[in-house]
């Protein structure tokens, strides 16, 4: 199956409110007027397009005037054109692993899916051939550390953990970049905490993580990347920038979109932040995530159901 149908099968709630909504909107034959792009916005603003909703329906409106837009057809290349347009620059994937080892350290706020996102590149990069280690840097609950090990062990990853709360991250950092090199593993993958006592107190925890990292291996950590949680849709953008502000993120990660009809939050997501979005989250198992790719995401979300 490709990337479209998997997108199409696991984007099912964002699907219905544009594509089906969409349908809905032209059944018994509407034709296109003030009216119909109103209630088109509003269709948008329900699936988190925010800002983008006004803009997509204000670009509509100047086609129609202009006699370009005659139906649902023509409504639907029209958004997968703007739509495409607006997520220009966003296609993610797989770096370069131009390093050994290659460092990737995963940042968010609590439950926004880091660890398990870690297990799923972990998975996915394992069945490239590389062979991964995890540092449990979330240190804040012992338990954090328990979930990534248990993955660890059932996928025979290897995993760096200390076994007490509020242990040091940083050294948490330290060790597995030494057992990384000791053991010439082609990936590291570092989790974080989400949440400490404050904010301030998190980012300075993330900088020394990040200062570690560094100090051990050249040029490391290689990527960070934020995790992003996808059901939060537009409230997501305002804590993500908290992070960007304070720590140098390279790429994102958006998590749960299969849970969700918000998924239009992608959009405003890259807008907002200018990230790449590098894969996107679709289940909860391991092999749920899935690299981003805009053609196909665009088109699962807009284009219309076969027979629909
Ligand atoms: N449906 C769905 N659930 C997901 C996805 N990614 C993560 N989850 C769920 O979201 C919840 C939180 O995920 P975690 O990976 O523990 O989040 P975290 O960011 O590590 O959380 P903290 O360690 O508390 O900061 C779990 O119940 C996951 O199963 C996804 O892509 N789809
Ligand atoms: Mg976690």
């Amino acid at each position: 199956m490709g990337l479209l149908d998997r997108f199409t099968q696991r984007l099912t709630k964002t699907r219905a409110a544009i594509s089906d909504g969409l349908s809905g909107l032209f059944r018994g034959g509407r034709t296109i007027d003030q009216a119909l792009l109103d209630e088109l916005e509003e269709l948008l603003y329900t699936s988190d397009l925010g800002s983008v909703a006004g803009e997509l329906t204000q670009e509509l409106a100047r086609l129609h005037k202009r006699g370009e837009l005659k139906g649902e057809e023509d409504v639907r290349a029209a958004m997968r054109a703007k739509l495409l347009e607006l997520l220009d620059g966003s296609g993610g994937g797989d770096p370069a692993f131009d390093s050994k080892p290659y460092v990737i350290l995963v940042v968010g706020v609590n439950g926004s899916g880091k660890t398990t996102s870690i297990a799923k590149l972990a998975h996915r990069f394992q069945g490239q051939g590389r062979s991964v280690i995890l540092g449990a840097g979330d240190t804040f609950r012992a338990a954090a550390a328990d979930q990534l090990e248990i993955w660890a062990e059932r996928n025979g990853a290897d995993i760096v953990r200390q076994h007490k709360d509020n242990a040091d991250p940083a050294a948490v950092a330290f060790d597995t970049c030494a057992a990384a090199l000791a053991r010439e593993k082609d990936v590291v993958i570092v989790d974080t905490a989400g949440r400490l006592h404050t904010q301030a107190n998190l980012m300075r925890e993330l900088e020394k993580v990040r200062g570690v990292l560094g100090k051990k291996i050249e040029g490391a950590p290689h990527e960070t990347w934020l995790v992003i949680d996808g059901t939060n849709g537009q409230n997501a953008i305002h804590q993500a920038k908290e992070f960007t502000a304070a720590v140098d993120v390279t790429g994102l990660i958006v998590a749960k979109l299969d849970g969700t009809a918000r998924g239009g939050a992608v959009f405003g997501i890259h807008r907002e932040l200018g990230l790449p979005v590098r894969y996107v989250g679709t289940g909860e198992s391991a092999e749920l995530l899935e690299a981003f790719e805009p053609g196909a995401f665009v088109d699962a979300i807009v284009s219309k159901t076969v027979g629909g």
